[in-house]
């Protein structure tokens, strides 16, 4: 499969295994999960044929592991990203003490007022290390980099998650935990 096809096809997935699944007349199961078999028969009642071979590329081929098989290969799910109301089951974890979030300056007025918000998502998303925050940024314009007190914010009672493609998850960074770097 070539890059184009593989970037559309990951949007598509994206699109339908975080934000809209009824689109495909699909439901996600507990944990985010749908049968393979269904969603490949969806796709292609929806004029998006997708082989299971393929599928399997776009998941092991992932720049960022974004889709998971269960044990069998026989249910897939987005690791985290969702909109729509779905218990991915994850446990919290205590993480590492300093994590990163990449934004864009047009969001820092407001992120200084309120924090980082989790705005359409379950969670706000933040990253394990100053790379991967400037790419998550970047993807708006260029990117402006905060540093997260997380062993601060775990002092006070705020819960971290990390899904299985190592993105870290909490509800609410308040801004006094942040610092522009
Ligand atoms: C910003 C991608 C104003 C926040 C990435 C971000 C990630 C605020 C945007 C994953 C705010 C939300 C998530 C506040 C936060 N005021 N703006 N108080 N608080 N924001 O896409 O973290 O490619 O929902 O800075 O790699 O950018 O989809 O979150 O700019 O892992 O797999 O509001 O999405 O992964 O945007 O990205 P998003 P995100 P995928």
């Amino acid at each position: 499969m070539d890059a184009t096809r593989a970037t559309r096809l990951s949007k598509f997935l994206s699109l339908h295994l975080r934000h809209r699944p009824e689109a495909l007349g699909l439901t996600l199961a507990e944990g985010g999960w749908v049968g393979v078999e269904e969603l490949l028969a969806a796709a292609a009642r929806h004029g998006q044929p997708i082989s299971r071979a393929e599928l399997e590329e776009l998941v092991s081929g992932s720049d960022k592991q974004r889709f998971a098989f269960d044990a069998e290969g026989a249910h897939i799910r987005a690791q985290q990203g969702h909109s729509v109301p779905v218990d991915l089951g994850l446990v919290p974890v205590t993480p590492p003490a300093v994590l990163y979030h990449g934004t864009v300056p047009a969001a820092l007025p407001t992120i200084r007022r309120d924090g980082l918000q989790k705005m359409k998502r379950h969670h706000v998303h933040l990253s394990p290390d100053e790379e991967t925050a400037r790419r998550v940024g970047n993807r708006r314009g260029p990117a402006v980099l905060l540093a997260v007190d997380a062993a601060g914010l775990q002092a006070q009672g705020h819960v971290f998650y990390v899904s299985g493609n190592g993105v870290w998850l909490t509800d609410h960074v308040p801004a006094q935990y942040l610092r522009e770097l």
